[in-house]
């Protein structure tokens, strides 16, 4: 049952990363090439979008078959606060999404499969400082509990079958165009929202909590860099480190001040506190950077003027909008 390997599967297409991967890949691919899904409809062009939901086997391979799909970027995720509200849907979503994608991939004998993991895969035991590739797993929520096995069952199809699947493992992604939802880093795109909109902010997590971070742009790069990479370069088929920035809650709260003087943040922690304090603090990524050659571009100073400066066209935008109607 080979497929032609032509067009590209971006399931979870409407959420935080899905959003900008399938604009991002319709510009380096074709917009015909690139096919969005997801359980929430989105998208001008009807016919480059497929509702569906990935926990459904049969669906999938309709799409799959309809679109002669030859590479998935398999984005659909419950993330970590959300995953702790409702665990069992969290395995759910995360993994019997996850094994039918792998399982259509092998049968369609696709090219590639991308699968996000993340910096929740470490846990409390995993050491918190420039943390290595290869080290204690041991995440308590079960959003990383689906990141370590979504890891394992990814180099697991590798192993027995050859399916070229690849991981990164993001960092917390802060964004503008849209929102992320249910994540324990939201708080590192919320301050932004509430500077502008309300010039405050309560956070979450105390000041000096301090995780890695990324702005999308570089997201976006490397996960279409490490795509492209040859398969001869690639060490691990679980996921790969990948590190841009890492700051405070605090430090954050600053660098928006220096732009918003009137800005106020406090600080109110709440459950995520937890989550937060099992992640590490800072990623080793040397692996990624020798393997397939990522470099960072975006540092906290960079990332808040851009973010700044981008929602507050996106806000101004949104107003003369609503005064025209
Ligand atoms: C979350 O906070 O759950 C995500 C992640 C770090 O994977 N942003």
């Amino acid at each position: 049952m080979k497929n032609p390997k032509s067009r590209i599967l971006v399931t979870g297409s409407s959420g935080q990363i899905g959003t900008e991967l399938v604009a991002a890949l319709r510009k380096r691919y074709g917009q015909r090439n690139v096919i969005a899904c997801d359980i929430k409809r989105s998208g001008a062009d009807a016919e480059l979008f497929a509702l569906a939901d990935a926990t459904d086997r049969r669906a999938l391979e309709r799409i799959i078959r309809k679109h002669r799909i030859g590479t998935i970027y398999h984005l659909v995720s419950i993330l970590s606060a959300a995953g702790e509200e409702n665990p069992n849907l969290a395995w759910k979503v995360n993994i019997e999404s996850l094994r039918n994608v792998l399982e259509l991939a092998v049968r369609y004998k696709m090219e590639k499969v991308f699968w996000p993991s993340s910096i929740a895969a470490f846990g409390p035991h995993t050491p918190r400082t420039n943390t290595r590739q290869l080290t204690v797993m041991d995440p308590n929520t079960m959003y990383g509990i689906t990141k370590v096995t979504g890891e394992l069952l990814c180099n697991y199809t590798f192993t027995k079958f050859g399916l070229d699947v690849r991981c990164l493992r993001y960092p917390g992604i802060i964004s503008w165009k849209t929102p992320p939802g249910g994540g324990t880093t939201d708080y590192a795109v919320a301050i932004f929202h509430g500077a502008l909109r309300d010039g405050r902010y309560e956070c979450f997590v105390s000041a000096d909590t301090v995780l890695p971070m990324m702005y999308m742009p570089d997201a976006i790069r490397a996960t279409l860099e490490f795509m492209a990479a040859p398969r001869s370069r690639l060490r691990t088929h679980l996921g790969y480190n990948l590190s841009a920035m890492t700051f405070s809650a605090g430090e954050l709260a600053k660098e928006v001040k220096r732009h918003l003087p009137n800005f106020v943040c406090t600080f109110k922690p709440d459950e995520r506190q937890r989550i937060a304090d099992s992640w590490p603090r800072s990623i080793d990524d040397r692996g990624s950077r020798k393997d397939w050659g990522w470099r960072p571009r975006f540092t906290l100073r960079a990332t808040a003027a851009e973010m700044l400066k981008n929602l507050r066209l996106a806000y101004r935008g949104a107003k003369e909008a609503a005064e025209d109607k």
